[in-house]
């Protein structure tokens, strides 16, 4: 956030209010309970996200869907979806220049997020929490969401702009990331296969998340369930194998995403049971025979784009996403295609328990 801008003047704009509440059956003093919610503060990334009233128009339909259909099966519609907080003036976020674009959420109360040491337990429960998630926007009317980014998870593009920042060579690191090149283009000739499936009308176009790490979930406290799935802005039309794939990303790896020994990094199988077991509890009658078939090679796919996005980043001078060391970039690109490999040599496995996942 820029030094200038006085968070608490933000606030300010917002409806916002502690509330005084009639409290007890005391006989003698008036007695109220000062409630006082908590509430996140966000700066959205209008660098990535360039038009804050799509994005936050999609945020705020989906959410009022998710609450009506949580609250039609009689369950906790403050927990279960983010709510937005209005500007004084009815806004949905308040602006002071094109940099500094604010928005608040109310505070998910009771919750934790996972980062990343996670069971096989927490991976269930993200499985239930992703699914659920998808079967209760399953009848929102996907024409009505903006694309926020356009072809985000369009992975052979994904390929063509690695291709441009090759030839551009705008760091001059090209010549030294050559084995990783040749792995991402070698990689190239399967990549297209849920955009394909998609054009073709075999995989449907859903209401998807698109950004299903395990820290975009918050489970309860108490008990680990899964009880909210936020980050919603890159909410879009697309396919759930984007998002069954991206959570086991994350989810599946024995390290973290950005770990540099990579004899540390490997594809878990038993976090990939314990996910597709709890996502397809949610999804099972939803699902295609096309999208089913395609659960295993999903993950191997989303870990792929989302290495060859660090790759492209650190080729055009690390302008997309925040690092914190000089080869950070390189480092997640290479832990990912490590972890594609793994994954590689266990698509049949992964098979078999898609399979058995559908029986038990
Ligand atoms: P980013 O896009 O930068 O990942 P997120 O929207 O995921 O931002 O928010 C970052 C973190 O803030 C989350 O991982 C979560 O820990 C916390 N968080 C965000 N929104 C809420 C909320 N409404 N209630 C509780 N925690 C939240
Ligand atoms: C970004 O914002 P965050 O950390 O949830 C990125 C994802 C990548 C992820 C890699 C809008 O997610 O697509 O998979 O980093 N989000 C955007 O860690 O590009
Ligand atoms: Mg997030």
């Amino acid at each position: 956030m820029s030094r200038e801008i006085d968070r608490n003047d933000i606030l300010k704009h917002f409806a916002i209010g502690t509330v005084a509440e009639g409290y007890g059956n005391g006989h003698i003093n008036d007695t109220y309970l000062v409630t006082m919610p908590r509430y996140i503060l966000q700066r959205i990334n209008t660098s990535i996200f360039r038009n804050p009233d799509q994005l936050m128009e999609n945020i705020e339909n989906v959410t009022a869907f998710l609450r009506e259909r949580i609250k039609e099966d009689g369950g906790d519609f403050q927990r279960g979806t983010l709510t937005v907080v209005p500007t004084l003036e009815g806004g949905r976020y308040y602006k002071v220049d094109d940099e500094n674009v604010f928005r608040v959420y109310r505070f998910v109360e009771g919750t934790k997020t996972i980062e990343n040491s996670k069971t096989p337990e927490d991976l269930y429960e993200a499985g239930v929490g992703f699914g659920h998630f998808q079967k209760l926007l399953a009848d929102f009317p996907v024409e009505r969401l903006h694309e926020t980014i356009k072809d985000f998870h369009h992975t052979p593009k994904r390929i063509e702009a690695l291709r441009q920042a090759i030839r551009e060579d705008r760091a001059g690191r090209a010549g030294s990331v050559r084995a990783e090149i040749d792995f991402a283009l070698e990689n190239a000739s399967w990549a297209g296969s849920v955009v394909q499936g998609m054009e073709a009308g075999r995989i449907p176009v859903r209401v998807t998340h698109n950004d299903t790490k395990i820290n975009n979930i918050l489970f309860d406290q108490d008990t680990g369930k899964a009880v909210c799935v936020i980050d919603l802005d890159t909410v879009m039309p697309g396919s759930m194998l984007y998002d069954f794939g991206d959570a086991l990303r994350i989810g599946g790896s024995t390290a973290a995403e950005d770990e540099v020994e990579l004899d540390k990094v490997w594809f878990d199988e038993r976090a990939f049971e314990a996910f597709a077991k709890g996502y397809l509890s949610e999804m099972r009658e939803a699902l295609t025979e096309d999208e089913l078939a395609l659960l295993p090679l999903s993950v191997k796919l989303m870990t792929y784009e989302c290495g060859i996005r660090f790759l492209t980043d650190y080729l055009n001078g690390d302008t997309y996403f925040k690092i914190h060391r000089e080869h950070h970039n390189l480092d997640r690109a290479r832990n990912q295609f490590k972890l594609v490999a793994d994954i590689a040599g266990k698509e049949g496995l992964l098979a078999k328990m898609v399979e058995a996942a559908l029986k038990g």
